[in-house]
């Protein structure tokens, strides 16, 4: 079917808004991007993105150079947790979204920002989903409840209750803090992906950094455009999976 990108782009997409990578049409300029954006944040993240977080980027060889080919990439997931890295051309309706996690899919924008959005570009690119989401995919206990907030999402759905559960992703996957032994560490896409967060979210005395309490953050407000006023601190993923038990303890 044919959709119209919130840039006005005409798309023609499958019925769950997939598109086929087409891996074979990004430039070299393009590929050359991907390296520089990955390099730079690789060197930030040292020391302040969580072990998992990194380990995920080695196991699925992301650091082996050029956009990474989803087909390859889902393979060396589907290998450790099941997941597979879908194309989309942007963010999809809520319930589509949610039906992707919940069947351990995981839409990643086929596109790469311009030249000119290099320190930042609001819609979710290539850079953002893969190197910002994908390697916690290959955790485990993150990729149950990445899981679990999909298909918690579709039971929700009707329920007026979305504002909440888009709270709870953002402050968790996107934007998330995890405590380690080593100090607080980084664990959300949001952040691992932006350089200038990477080191605010941690080390900035101006936000509040709050235990994750699962009201706390489903009441909470965020920010799309800005650094977030507050960030919420988890003890270990299995904290967001208990989570998800009790919002959905039928699941
Ligand atoms: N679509 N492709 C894409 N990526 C997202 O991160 C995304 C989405 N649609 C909806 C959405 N995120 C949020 O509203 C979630 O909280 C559901
Ligand atoms: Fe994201």
């Amino acid at each position: 079917m044919l959709i119209t990108t919130r840039l006005g782009r005409k798309v023609e997409v499958n019925e769950d808004y997939t598109v086929d990578q087409n891996w074979a049409h990004y430039t070299a300029d393009e590929h050359a991007r991907w390296d520089r954006l990955y390099d730079r944040q690789r060197e930030i993240l040292k020391g302040r993105a969580c072990q998992e977080f990194l380990d995920g980027l080695e196991a699925l060889k992301l650091s082996d150079g050029g956009i990474p080919n989803f087909e390859e990439l889902s393979e060396r997931l589907m290998a450790r947790t099941g997941w597979k890295v879908v194309a989309v051309p942007d963010l999809v309706p809520d319930e589509v979204f949610f039906d992707h996690l919940a069947n351990r899919r995981f839409p990643a924008g086929n596109f790469i920002r311009r030249e000119d959005q290099f320190n930042y570009i609001q819609e979710p690119d290539v850079f953002h989903d893969v190197f910002g989401h994908v390697p916690m995919l290959s955790h485990p206990v993150f990729a149950d409840y990445m899981e679990a907030y999909g298909k918690g999402g579709l039971a929700a759905a009707g329920k007026g209750v979305l504002q909440n559960l888009a709270r709870l992703y953002w402050y968790t996957v996107e934007f998330g803090l995890i405590n380690t032994p080593d100090g607080m560490r980084l664990y959300g896409a949001g952040i691992v992906s932006s350089p200038a967060e990477s080191v605010f979210a941690l080390e900035d005395p101006s936000p509040n950094r709050i235990h994750f309490d699962l009201e706390r953050v489903m009441c909470t407000n965020y920010r799309i455009d800005d650094f977030q006023q507050s960030y919420f601190v988890i003890d270990s993923f299995d904290e967001l999976l208990d989570a998800t038990y009790q919002l959905w303890p039928h699941l």
